[in-house]
């Protein structure tokens, strides 16, 4: 089998997202996802410009020669923009090779280690009150793990709330807008949100908190400390993770679990993280990881110490990935969870899917390769509009991590 044909889509509906598709002399077709929020045109420009004409006339079989044909050839290597391309071939082989053996991409990866994937959503209020009745809304809906985002007094806006009403999407039109930001408040009120959620609906419910980045490990380590009596699943992105040994200082103060990496793109921003056991779930996903062929490693090694995943799931991550992602979870064995955030249903109208979601738990469906679409024609009808994510200033006018 050769690959014939390969080229890059950009669509909009609601937002941006850009997917490869690569064609074979066999008529069998795979997708794969390149979307990196608020740079998708440079993944585009990468693959087209730069990668497409090397891949084509090559056996699609060969996923690792390919990989690694593309990660050491250029010479310059890692970073979001390159591992997101690469991650986009990736993704769009293991979907041939599945669909060219008539069997969903999960069986080439080691079968079924379970039936089903845990996943969590998001609930967020702009007070307290109104994450409580999110919460609530969240559960109805089945869902046995939720992340809660609250916004507190004294700060105009903060991460995880929408500004508008609406569901909450990261990524604005337009330029960057700004948020604001105060750690000192932050402190003081999360542990209050998390005492309110247990007392409201008991112990069973598992919890999940984003950070997002914006504490010292020190203040990171205060923070899970006060939050060991509400047992969170996992606390995320305590810290920004450049400095992996950050982490050794909460780690050293704090029972709390520790989830990070959906800025993540390979092994080697995490493996500190992992080999000295100061993280507990990994969140670097296919998209932005490098596609199966790396993933697939990173976990193996994540595995030896005590280390599960916890897919990054967010909206900006396209239904090829959300696919990628579940016959993934289903394979290995130290799948932890998987984030779940809806798409819009032009999204999933855009991206035809067999994966589902009942009960709190998703599963991949059984379609040969990913089981996952792309309806160019609908596509054509949601030009790429430019968005940005936010940025963030702390009460003074400081540059802050968002
Ligand atoms: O801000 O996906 O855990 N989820 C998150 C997301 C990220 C966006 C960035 O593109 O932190 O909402
Ligand atoms: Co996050």
């Amino acid at each position: 089998m050769k690959i014939t044909n390969a080229y890059v889509n950009i669509t909009s509906p609601g937002r941006n997202f850009v997917t490869l598709k690569i064609e074979t002399d066999e008529g069998i077709y795979g997708l794969g996802d390149g979307t990196l929020n608020g740079r998708e045109l440079a993944v585009a420009s990468y693959l087209t410009d730069h990668v497409i004409p090397c891949i084509i006339g090559r056996d699609p079989f060969q996923t690792e020669d390919i990989w690694q044909y593309l990660y050491r050839a250029p010479y310059w290597r890692r970073g979001p923009v390159t591992m997101a391309a690469i991650a986009a071939v990736d993704i769009a082989l293991w979907d041939i090779k599945g669909k060219a053996l008539n069997t969903p991409v999960y069986n080439l990866l080691g079968g079924k280690s379970r039936e089903g994937m845990l996943v969590y959503c998001h609930a967020n209020g702009k007070d307290i009150e109104h994450a409580l009745e999110d919460v609530a809304k969240h559960q109805e809906m089945g869902y046995k793990a939720i992340r809660v985002q609250s916004g507190f007094p004294g700060l105009a806006s903060t991460y995880g709330v929408s500004k508008k009403p609406g569901r909450y999407e990261p990524a604005e039109r337009g330029l960057p807008s700004e948020y604001e930001w105060s750690t000192e408040i932050y402190l003081r009120h999360v542990p209050e949100l998390f005492a309110r959620v247990r007392e409201t609906f008991g112990e069973e419910l598992l919890l999940l908190h984003d950070c997002h980045h914006r504490m010292t490990p020190i203040e990171a380590g205060r923070l899970g400390k006060e939050l060991e009596p509400f047992h969170l699943f996992w606390m995320e992105d305590p810290t920004p993770a450049e400095l992996q040994e950050g982490f050794k200082i909460i780690r050293q103060h704090t029972t709390t679990p520790i989830a990070v990496g959906e800025v993540f793109n390979s092994i080697w921003d995490a493996h500190d993280l992992i080999r000295n056991q100061w993280i507990d779930y990994l969140r670097m996903t296919l998209v932005h990881g490098g596609g199966f062929t790396h993933l697939k490693k990173v976990a193996d090694f994540a595995e030896l110490y005590h280390v599960r995943t916890g897919f990054h799931g967010a909206t900006d991550l396209s239904p090829v990935t959300m696919a990628a992602a579940l016959h993934f979870d289903t394979a290995i064995h130290n799948f932890g969870i998987q984030e779940h955030m809806p798409h819009t249903d032009e999204t999933d109208a855009v991206f035809p899917h067999n994966y589902s979601f009942k009960d709190g738990i998703m599963t991949p469906g059984d379609a040969p390769g990913l089981g996952v679409d792309l309806d160019e024609a609908l596509a054509a009808k949601y030009p790429y509009q430019r968005a940005y994510l936010p940025i963030n200033r702390k009460l003074d006018g400081t540059l802050t991590d968002w």
